[in-house]
């Protein structure tokens, strides 16, 4: 009884849903009046309706291990919700039926540029993403299950028709780095929460997971040649945090998720300052030689690897060797930043040679702004966090730089004044200061040619569990996604405002713990996919 009085009420709600929607876009027609995030190229509409049905294939060009796997990856986006038995098969030639067609091609329009650009046409029989890497059918599936109904994010079967607006997306990224960061080191977060922040990242095609692995408070990884570091380091947080670390298999477990979502991770080891942890695990890594006490404060710049001693290279050497040898993607960032514990004479020589210990283990090296004051070797790259001049001395040596201003890009600053967690050291960062603002134009003297892109790094010393990383990231990351893939002469807060407050249906659904600004329009209809969450929220 209780079961079919439910199901009624729910068939009423999306009645009303489609009654509600069809003064502006149901059944939809109008392609153009997508809430894409991050805004595409270009999206012209023909007018007409697609639906999926349940005797669709997903039809992958022949000869692609890489986009079997895509193809694997959008089954299992369109099946849990839909119900449907939807499988994938081979093929090669023209697109038919009531098919999705993954294609990799020699050109698209308006060009492959990058390898993250696609083209996604909806006819009304056939649905094709075509791209000349499989990088752009990774982001253009991502915009596919964009333009699907909210109610494709949930885990279990809903109510149809699954329907979508016909026409044609070009779109490409301006810029080819495009991320956030994750503090695993404060507090620690398991792998399932990792995981699940790179679908975030993912679905708003980011390509970048900074994983900001080791501070005073913890280490965060497993090296098998160094086993005190999680024996011994891994065991503290902040405020008395369980602590925790990735094993080497886990940490593979991570890469290896965030490589088929076509997201890179970066990991950072930070020296030589941020590094009690390590201090506190080997004791001939001081200069004293004796081990430090484990931290469980919030206090930066009081720790520093004894730079002098021959043993600190030959323990970052093995460091960098196992951690890059787990790494496919081609940075490793080495910190640098706030070693305020390490004079100047001792840093410029430390972090010279720590960048060639990188580069011998075939990576491109990344450090927060300091970096700047030694010399650059190679193609290194400078995160702009706070010094303008830091970043200008790292331009001026032919580096590129990473755009993550704490006063605009950090994710841990607060929104306002009664946001309770966060912090306020670089002001406070509401959803619209956070998204207006361009790369290109914050520092003078640097510009896009020498900018690769944008992150945004959640530090976590006040971020206790996933409830409390959403809160903060979303919807802010949404913003950075924007910044990072949408030319500036496109973008505007008012318009990205309607686009970003039509993805509540979507939060709600996935069950996320988002902060509603009150500066945004969230769509109204949020109440209909708060009923098909099953009150998950
Ligand atoms: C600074 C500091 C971090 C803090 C963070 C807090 C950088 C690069 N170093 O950013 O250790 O956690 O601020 O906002």
């Amino acid at each position: 009884m209780k079961r079919s009085f439910l199901k009624k009420k729910l068939l009423l709600i999306a009645l009303l849903g489609m009654g509600l929607n069809s003064c502006n876009n149901y059944p939809p027609t109008d392609l153009t009046q997508n809430s894409i995030i991050p805004k595409p190229v270009s999206v012209e509409a023909t007018g007409r309706t697609f639906e999926l049905s349940e005797d669709a294939i997903i039809f992958v060009q022949e000869g692609s291990e890489e986009l079997w796997q895509l193809g694997e990856y959008l089954v299992g986006i369109i099946n849990p919700a839909t119900g449907f038995n939807i499988s994938q098969k081979s093929f090669s030639g023209a697109p038919f039926g009531h098919n999705i067609f993954l294609t990799l091609v020699d050109t698209i329009s308006p060009n492959c540029a990058g390898d993250e650009a696609y083209e996604l046409t909806i006819d009304e029989k056939w649905i094709q993403i075509s791209a000349c890497h499989p990088s752009g059918i990774a982001r253009g599936i991502q915009t596919l299950r964009q333009l699907l109904p909210a109610r494709i994010e949930s885990g279990h079967k809903q109510e149809g028709p699954w329907l979508l607006a016909t026409g044609t997306v070009e779109d490409f990224p301006m810029y080819s780095y495009r991320g956030a960061m994750l503090d695993v080191a404060r507090h620690f977060f398991s792998v399932d929460d990792v995981k699940r922040f790179i679908d975030y990242l993912a679905l708003y095609k980011m390509n970048i997971l900074h994983l900001h692995l080791t501070d005073d408070q913890g280490w965060r990884v497993e090296i098998k040649s160094w086993p005190n570091l999680t024996l011994e380091g891994a065991s503290s947080g902040v405020n008395g945090g369980k602590g925790g670390f990735y094993t080497q298999e886990e940490y593979r477990e991570i890469v290896q998720y965030a490589q088929e979502r076509y997201i890179t991770i970066v990991p950072e080891i930070d020296l030589p300052g941020h590094t009690n942890a390590a201090l506190a695990s080997y004791p001939e890594l001081n200069c004293d030689g004796k081990a430090s006490a484990a931290y469980h404060g919030t206090k930066v710049g009081f720790s520093s690897l004894c730079t002098k001693k021959e043993v600190v290279f030959d323990f970052i050497d093995d460091v960098v060797r196992e951690l890059a040898e787990m790494t496919p993607g081609p940075y490793f960032h080495i910190g640098g930043d706030e070693s305020r514990s390490t004079s100047l004479e001792d840093y410029i020589p430390f972090v010279n040679r720590v960048q060639n210990i990188v580069l011998s283990h075939g990576k491109r090296v990344i450090g927060w702004d300091e970096i700047s004051d030694a010399h650059l070797l190679g193609n290194a790259v400078v995160q702009y966090w706070s010094n303008d001049k830091n970043a200008l001395k790292g331009v001026a040596q032919g580096a590129k730089v990473i755009m993550s201003p704490a006063s605009r890009a950090y994710l841990d600053m607060k929104y306002n004044s009664s946001t309770t967690l966060g912090l306020n050291w670089a002001g406070y960062i509401e959803v619209d200061y956070g998204y207006d603002w361009d790369l290109a134009s914050l520092v003078p003297g640097i510009n896009k040619a020498q900018i690769l892109g944008v992150e945004a790094p959640l530090w976590t010393e006040t971020v206790t569990n996933f409830k409390e990383i959403e809160y903060m990231t979303i919807p802010r990351m949404l913003g950075y996604a924007e910044i990072g893939w949408t030319k500036p002469s496109q973008r505007s807060w008012d318009d990205y405002k309607v686009r970003l407050g039509k993805q509540s249906d979507r939060f709600d659904v996935m069950g996320i713990n988002y902060y509603s600004s009150a500066l945004v329009p969230w769509n109204v209809g949020s109440e209909k996919a708060e009923e098909m969450s099953d009150g998950k929220k």
